[in-house]
């Protein structure tokens, strides 16, 4: 048995917490951005990729592991790439290692710095469990304002592989994608490979697909499950992208794959006092 922790710790000059399940399952997860950075299911390796170029800096966003992507996807609207809770500090409001789990929650809610970007009142939760080969995600949105707000979401996981070129995505087959290359592209595809392979810069996001997704390497597989976020992006950006990305090595984008959860496609509108959550899970076989 290992020895379970939900430890405070100090994650290159930010505030983080380190969790361990007695079955020795372990992640960690850092107050700025409520991002995870690291997760190693019992008795495996790291399955999270983060890049060894990444920023830790106030403002910018860390590269790697799972950003949170929110009240805004990508470039859709007025505010930045991805929101803005990315870069923002949260506060633990619990962590604790069970019997067979560790997990932890981080809050961020409205300030002035959110306000003066997006003008509303609203909490977000992270919750971070994990357990044996699990880990889980459960993003949560509550409107604490007196006027409803839209927003779409992700958890834009990225997931460490080992060449990206031998990985295969299974479970897109027949789902409809956008290609998010072409932005003002608005076509439709549908999928009809038996899985999503790497051999070129790519950026779909998926409409309501089904789980499980089922990322295979040569000689390990990871489960993708996601609750109530029914969009699915997959990015890898490849080498001419990747060499124009300042905290990404000339070769990181072989060690990843982002499979990311999101509510993008149709953005969520939650009214005054209503709450939202979405999950995403991952078990590594
Ligand atoms: O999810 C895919 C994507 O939107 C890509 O287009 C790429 O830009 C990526 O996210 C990373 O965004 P970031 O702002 O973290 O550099």
């Amino acid at each position: 048995m290992a020895t379970p922790l939900a430890q405070d710790i100090d994650y290159h000059g930010f505030p983080a917490i380190h969790l361990r399940s007695p079955d020795g399952a372990e992640a960690i997860v850092l107050l700025y951005g409520g991002h995870i950075v690291s997760w190693k299911p019992a008795g495996d390796e790291e399955r999270l990729y983060l890049s060894e170029k990444a920023f830790f800096e106030a403002g910018k966003p860390v590269r790697g592991g799972v950003p949170i992507c929110f009240p805004q996807f990508g470039t859709t609207g007025p505010l930045p790439q991805h929101g803005f809770v990315r870069t923002q500090m949260w506060e633990k409001v619990a962590a604790r290692a069970g019997d067979d789990f560790a997990m932890a929650t981080l809050r961020l809610k409205d300030n002035a710095e959110t306000r003066a970007l997006w003008p509303h009142a609203f909490q977000v939760e992270l919750s971070v469990g994990v357990s044996n080969a699990r880990l889980d995600m459960e993003f949560e949105v509550e409107n604490t304002g007196e006027s409803a707000f839209e927003f779409s979401a992700a958890l834009h996981t990225y997931v460490r592989v080992k060449e990206v070129e031998e990985v295969r995505l299974e479970g897109l087959r027949g789902q409809t994608y956008r290609n998010l290359l072409n932005l003002n592209a608005k076509e439709e595809t549908v999928d009809s490979g038996i899985a999503v392979t790497i051999d070129r810069e790519l950026s779909r996001l998926y409409y309501e697909t089904e789980n499980p997704l089922l990322l295979r390497e040569t000689d390990r597989s990871l489960g993708i499950n996601s609750d109530n976020m029914p969009d699915t992006v997959v990015w890898n950006p490849w080498v001419e992208t990747c060499a124009k990305i300042p905290d990404l090595p000339a070769n990181g984008f072989r060690r990843y794959l982002c499979v990311e959860a999101g509510a993008i496609q149709n953005p969520v509108q939650l009214q005054a006092a209503e709450s939202w959550w979405g999950r995403q899970t991952l078990v590594a076989m």
